[in-house]
C-alpha cells in the first residue's frame, strides 16, 4: 500500500526545510509556510497509525488555535477521539525531520517494523481544519501524503478542532455498545440540542448570552448550533463572528486574549449583569466574564468553570442516589491556589495536580468515575468512566425527584463532549448549571475569589535546561535555583511561584500568585530575575 514512489515524488514537491521539527503538546505548530513538509508526513503518519490499530479511522486536525492568523499547526487524533499516543509523537518527529526520501523511508520502514504493521491493510483518516488562509495548501499536501500511503481518507472540511474528536470517536464505536453518536456535523448538532433541552426542561430561560468567537471556526459554528435551539429556550449574540477578513482571527479576542489581558476582547461591550465568554480560534477553550456595577472586569476561567461543574454534578450525583460514583478534579500548576482551596476545603472534592497539557489532564481523569479537568486557561472537559455510564443508565430512582435527577445526569453524559474540551459544549453545561441555580455570573463568581496572579514569559538562551518535577511546581535543574525561588515566595503571604519551560513557544514561563496585586508583581518579576 505504502507507495515509495509516491513518497519520494511527494518529498519532491513538499521539500523538508531546514528546520528543528518537533511534535509537542499542541503537535506540529509554526509559521504556516514552514509546515508544508510536515503535512504529507503527517498523512503518512497517520496512515501508519490507523495501519497498526487494524484500520481504525485516525483523525487530522489542521489548526493553531489561538495563535496569530500567520500560524498554523497539525495533530493527529487516536480512534477514542483523544489526543495522538505519546510515544507516536517521537515517531512523528523523526519523520519530520527526515530530509531526503531514502530517510524518509528509512524511518518508514522502521515503524513498519517495529510494531509489525501489516502495509497490504487499509488505512482510514478524516481531517478537517480551521479558518486559516493557510489551510487549503496544507490540506493539499496532507492528501498527497494519504495517497501516498494509500489511506482511505475523508475530507469533512471546516470545523472545530473538539468537532474533528467527535467525529473520530463517533466513525470508530458505530454499530458498537459503545456508539458515541452520529458521525456527521448534524449528528452532532442533535446531540447535544438534544441534551440540553432536557437540561434545560422547566429551568429559566436566560437572557441572551454574548459569545466572542475569536473571529474563527467556532463562530459559523455556533450560528449552525443555534438552528437547533429555539430562542424561547436559549439563545446568544455573537461577537467577533468575521472569519472572512484577513488578519482578524484571534485579533485581540478570544478566550486566550481575554485570560492573558484579563480583559473584554475588542467589540465587547461590557453591561453591568449580562453573561459574556469567549472561544479561541478553534473552540476548544472557553472563558466567562462581567462587568461588576463599578464596570470592573471579572474573569471566571477554567478553574471557575471546574469549581461550578464539580458543584454541579456532585449535587446531582446525591440527589439521584447513586452516591457509589466518585467526582475528583484535576488541575494544573497555574490552577489559581483559591481555586484548589476551594475544591479541597469546601466541596471536599479529590484535586489532582498534573503537568500543563491536555492528555495529562485527560489521562488522570479517567481515573475518577466522574473526572473533571481544567487547564486555567479555559480548555476542559468531563468524562464518565464506563461503570458511572452504566450506572446512570442502568439505575432506578426511588422518587421522582430521584428519576429526575438521574435523566439530568444521563443528559449530562451526552452534553459534555467527553473527546476533549469543547468551547460550546463547555458553554451549554455552564448555562445549564447557571439557568438550575438561578445565578448571574455574578453569583458564580461569589464561590471564591481568585488570587491575584502574574504570568511572565521570559526569552532564555536554552530554555531546556529548565527540568521540573512535582507536576511542574519544582525545578530540579538548574541547580540550586528552586531554593532561591523557595527562598522568595516564603516572603509572601499566600505566595506561590513556579518556573517551566513552554511547551509551545521558545521561552520560560514564571507563574506567580500572592495576597494581593502589588506583591504578586513584586514575585513575578522576582523570580524572573532569577530566570535570565
Ligand atoms: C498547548 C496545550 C494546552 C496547554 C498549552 C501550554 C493541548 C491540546 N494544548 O496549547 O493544553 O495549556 O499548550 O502552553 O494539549 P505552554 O507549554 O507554552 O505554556
Ligand atoms: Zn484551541
Amino acid at each position: 500500500i505504502l507507495d515509495q514512489q509516491r513518497i519520494r515524488a511527494a518529498n519532491e514537491i513538499h521539500p523538508t526545510p531546514d528546520v528543528k521539527f518537533a511534535y509537542g503538546t499542541a503537535g506540529f505548530r509554526m509559521q504556516a509556510d514552514k509546515l508544508d513538509s510536515i503535512m504529507f508526513k503527517v498523512g503518512i503518519i497517520a496512515a501508519l497509525r490507523s495501519l497498526k490499530l487494524n484500520g481504525a479511522t485516525i483523525g487530522v486536525m489542521i489548526t493553531a488555535s489561538h495563535n496569530p492568523e500567520e500560524d498554523n499547526g497539525v495533530k493527529l487524533v487516536d480512534p477514542r477521539g483523544e489526543m495522538l499516543e505519546q510515544s507516536w509523537e517521537g515517531l512523528s518527529t523523526e519523520l519530520a525531520n527526515a530530509r531526503d526520501a531514502d530517510s524518509i523511508l528509512s524511518v518508514i520502514d522502521s515503524i513498519v517494523a517495529k510494531y509489525n504493521i501489516n502495509v497490504d491493510n487499509k488505512a482510514n483518516v478524516i481531517y478537517a481544519y480551521d479558518t486559516r488562509p493557510s489551510c487549503p495548501a496544507l490540506v493539499a499536501s496532507l492528501k498527497d501524503g494519504l495517497d501516498a500511503a494509500g489511506a482511505d481518507s475523508i475530507d469533512f472540511g471546516l470545523k472545530t478542532t473538539p468537532q474533528l474528536h467527535y467525529l473520530v470517536r463517533c466513525i470508530n464505536t458505530q454499530g458498537t455498545n459503545d456508539a458515541y453518536g452520529e458521525p456527521t456535523e448534524e449528528g452532532y448538532y442533535v446531540k447535544l440540542s438534544e441534551a440540553f433541552k432536557t437540561l434545560m426542561k422547566g429551568k429559566p430561560v436566560l437572557p441572551a448570552i454574548s459569545v466572542d468567537c475569536a473571529n474563527g471556526v467556532g463562530a459559523p459554528k455556533l450560528k449552525e448550533f443555534l438552528k437547533y435551539i429555539d430562542s424561547n429556550v436559549w439563545t446568544a449574540n455573537l461577537v467577533n463572528d468575521d472569519i472572512k477578513t484577513p488578519g482578524k482571527l484571534n485579533y485581540n479576542a478570544g478566550a486566550d486574549y481575554v485570560k492573558t489581558q484579563q480583559k473584554a476582547p475588542l467589540g465587547a461591550v461590557l453591561n453591568a449583569g449580562d453573561r459574556y465568554c469567549s472561544f479561541d480560534g478553534d473552540a476548544d477553550r472557553l472563558v466567562y466574564y462581567y462587568a461588576d456595577d463599578a464596570g470592573v472586569f471579572h474573569l471566571l476561567d477554567g478553574d471557575k468553570i471546574a469549581g461550578l461543574a464539580a458543584m454541579f454534578i456532585m449535587d446531582l450525583v446525591k440527589t439521584a442516589g447513586v452516591d457509589s460514583i466518585n467526582v475528583g478534579v484535576v488541575q494544573t500548576a497555574y490552577a489559581n491556589g483559591s481555586s484548589t482551596k476551594y475544591l479541597s476545603g469546601e466541596l471536599k472534592v479529590p484535586v489532582s495536580c498534573v503537568s500543563t497539557g491536555v492528555k495529562h489532564l485527560h489521562h488522570e481523569a479517567e481515573k475518577y468515575d466522574v473526572g473533571v479537568y481544567f487547564e486555567a486557561n479555559g480548555h476542559g472537559t468531563v468524562l464518565f468512566s464506563p461503570e458511572a455510564l452504566n450506572t446512570i443508565k442502568t439505575s432506578e430512582g426511588r422518587t421522582p425527584a430521584q428519576n429526575t435527577a438521574l435523566t439530568q445526569l444521563q443528559a449530562l453524559t451526552e452534553l459534555i463532549n467527553q473527546t476533549v474540551g469543547d468551547a460550546l459544549s463547555d458553554m451549554l453545561l455552564v448555562e445549564v448549571i447557571l439557568a438550575h441555580r438561578h445565578w448571574t455570573c455574578q453569583e458564580w463568581d461569589q464561590a471564591y475569589t481568585d488570587l491575584p496572579n502574574r504570568l511572565v514569559k521570559v526569552v532564555v538562551a536554552d530554555r531546556t535546561i529548565f527540568k521540573t518535577t512535582d507536576a511542574e511546581r519544582k525545578l530540579v535543574e538548574p541547580q540550586g535555583l528552586q531554593q532561591e525561588i523557595d527562598t522568595i515566595v516564603s516572603k509572601y503571604s499566600n505566595g506561590r511561584s513556579f518556573v517551566r519551560a513552554s511547551g509551545t513557544e521558545d521561552a520560560v514561563r514564571v507563574y506567580a500568585e500572592a495576597a494581593t496585586r502589588t506583591e504578586t508583581d513584586y514575585l513575578a518579576m522576582a523570580v524572573a530575575q532569577l530566570v535570565y
